[in-house]
This record gives C-alpha cells, structure tokens and sequence, in this order.
C-alpha cells in the first residue's frame, strides 16, 4: 500500500456481529464511520449502526422510525417494477427515497484505542422526531472545554441535515435541534474559537449548478451559523472529483489547521486527503492533497456492503500521532495512525492545489 497510513494489524476492530440489535426482530447490517473523543481516561467512539430486519425471499423491508420513536418496517415485493435497488444504501419507490438500514449511534470504550467494548447499561442514540425518522449518521465530536458537541447526520423524508446534540457527562444530552438545513452534512467544528467566533466546516450540495463542496461558516453561539464561504470544491479528474467533505475536527498544527477530509469520484471511491487552512483566517487554504494520503486497498476495505470506501470523521491526536478510525466499505471499523509530520511534509500537500 503506498499511502500514508500505518493500518492497524487487527483491523477491522469491529464487526456487525460484534454488537447485539437494537431491537428484537431487527439485525445489525453494518457498523461505519465513527465519532471519536477521550473521556474519563478512555477512548471512546460513537459507532454508527445500521440496522434492518431480516431479508425475506421475494420481499425487501426496512425499518423507519415514527416521529414519536415507534420502530416501523415496512415492506415491498421485490418483483415490483416501481422498485430500485440498484444502490445498496437506497431503496427507491415510486420516486421515493428510502434507506435500506436505519441507523442509530451506539457508545464504545477503549483502554488501549484498538479493543472496544460496550459499557454495561450504555443507552444508544437513536433518531427523535420528525427530522430523524431515517435515522442519525456520521457524528462528529469536537469538545470544547469541557463540553462534548456532537454534530451529525440527520435523515427523514424532509431531507439530510445537520444536528447538534450537546453533553457533557454522556448520560444527558441536550437537543440543540437542526444548525444546517438540507442538504447539507459533513459538520466538523473547529474546538476553540478564532478571533471570539466559532468556525465549522460542513458540506452543502448544489447539484444544479455548484456542487458537493467544503464550506466554512461561523458563529457567535454554535447555533447560529453564517458568514458562509467555500472553501474546496471537487477537482475534475482526481480521486476527489464527484464530492468533498469534512473529517472530523481540524488539528492545529504550527503550520496550520490540519483536516483530514474524503473525497469520492462518480464511481463511489471514498479516499482521504488533506487541507490546510491558514491558523487566524480559516477560510484561506493554504495547501491540499493531490493525491490521497490513505486509499482503498486492503480485502476490508475493497469489499463488503459498499466497497471502495474509506469514511472518517473521527481521530484522537497524541503528540505528532494522528490515529484515525474510519468506516471500510460501509461495513466494519478500522483504525490506522499517521506521523502528522509526514502529512504535512508530503510533497503531494507542500504544493498542493488550493481549491
Ligand atoms: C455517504 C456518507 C457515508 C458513507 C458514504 C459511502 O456519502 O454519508 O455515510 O460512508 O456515503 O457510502
């Protein structure tokens, strides 16, 4: 493998059968793309689970969730012609979107950062009221002080936004509601403020005209976003040419706000890369990958529900180690750790591109 990463030897760290069903009746499809943050000493993530009932022959269902929190399956004849099922992650009908797993966010801990386990009485995370019916996906942790924001994927037939939950002891959470309307995901936040404002970096799609770049914004609150400004597009002809997006929260470095970010073509291929933002004025982008510093190219990550795909929004950082955990083919957990030191030195970054 040429790229950058240091993968873990026991990846994948977490497989489905791993972690028991949220309900009864229902089975764990894929685990992916966790939030990471330390508590109490630990390593912790938020792993995404992505949950269905069993399939039966001739028929596909999926749950959703009721507004009020009533798990609901519902249920289609695989033989109807008004069914689409060419994309794993989506079942169309009749001009309607659904997803095939419903996913909610389920608390692991670690000791070392490679064995995790579930606490005792842990209570997941799941979708609440009538933006979350899909489910909640991809949460980012940035801790500020010593308060934990959690930002993260919010699914229903209204469209895909961005959520904020806020806790500081990870048994209360406060609802913040929805800080980025449709479409929009991908929110890291930046975990101090600049010049007295808040930043985020999050990802809206414009797909008639524009398209699914890196913006940045700002705020006096963490509610309250503006001032928005774009920061990266894709790049045609390069690993990142269909779509862009954050990681999780930018590492402050000598040399500048580090953020790892994925990058997909139109085929789906979700590799890595990086940007660097000027340290008092964010939205100046001082370098950018031209070539990914970590790529699919282990069996975990090349197959499985979804291959091609390494997703990340969630790292710890202990001195120049950076130890990224990441979805692999929307499927398993794995985790690889960088010399952040060679990230920034890579010739492909040291000239890279700006937008
Ligand atoms: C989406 C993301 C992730 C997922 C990738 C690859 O864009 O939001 O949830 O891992 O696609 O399927």
């Amino acid at each position: 493998m040429s790229d950058l990463a240091r993968r873990f030897g026991k990846n994948p760290i977490l497989k489905p059968q791993d972690l028991r069903p949220s309900a009864e009746g229902m089975e764990v499809t894929c685990l992916l793309n966790p939030g990471v943050f330390r508590f109490e000493g630990k390593t912790w993530l938020l792993v995404r689970v992505a949950e269905r009932p069993a399939q039966i022959a001739g028929k596909t269902s999926f749950p959703i969730l009721r507004p009020d929190g009533r798990l609901e399956i519902l249920e289609f004849r695989s033989d109807d012609p008004r069914l689409d099922l060419t994309d794993p992650r989506v079942i169309s009908f009749d001009g309607q979107d659904y997803l095939t797993t419903l996913s909610h966010l389920r608390l692991l801990s670690s000791e070392d950062g490679v064995h995790f386990a579930e606490p005792e009485h842990s209570r997941p995370l799941i979708g609440m009221g009538e933006l979350e019916t899909y489910g909640i996906e991809d949460c980012r942790v940035a801790q500020i002080e010593a308060v934990y924001y959690l930002t993260y994927t919010q699914v229903s037939s209204n469209g895909v936004g961005v959520g904020l939950r806020i806790t500081r002891d990870w048994k209360h959470f406060e609802h913040a509601g929805m800080i980025f309307s449709p479409h929009n995901k991908d929110c890291a936040l930046f975990e101090e403020r600049i010049g007295g404002k808040y930043y985020a970096l999050h990802r809206p799609s414009s797909p008639e005209l524009g398209g699914n770049y890196i913006w940045l914004a700002e705020s006096p609150d963490l509610l309250h976003w503006g001032n928005h400004r774009c920061l990266a597009h894709s790049r045609e002809g390069c690993w990142d040419s269909a779509r862009v997006g954050a990681g999780a929260a930018p590492i402050k470095t000598a040399a500048g706000w580090l953020e790892i970010y994925h990058g997909a073509t139109k085929e789906n291929r979700y590799c890595l890369g990086a940007l660097l933002l000027d340290l008092n004025e964010p939205w100046r982008v001082l370098a950018r990958s031209e070539t990914p510093i970590m790529e699919p190219a282990a069996d975990y990550e090349t197959e499985g529900f979804f291959g091609q795909v390494i997703f990340t929004n969630g790292h710890v950082v202990d001195g120049d180690t950076l130890t990224v955990y990441y979805g692999a083919a929307d499927s398993v957990i794995c985790g690889a750790t960088f010399s952040i030191r060679s990230i920034l030195d890579s010739p492909a970054l040291a000239s890279g591109a700006k937008s």
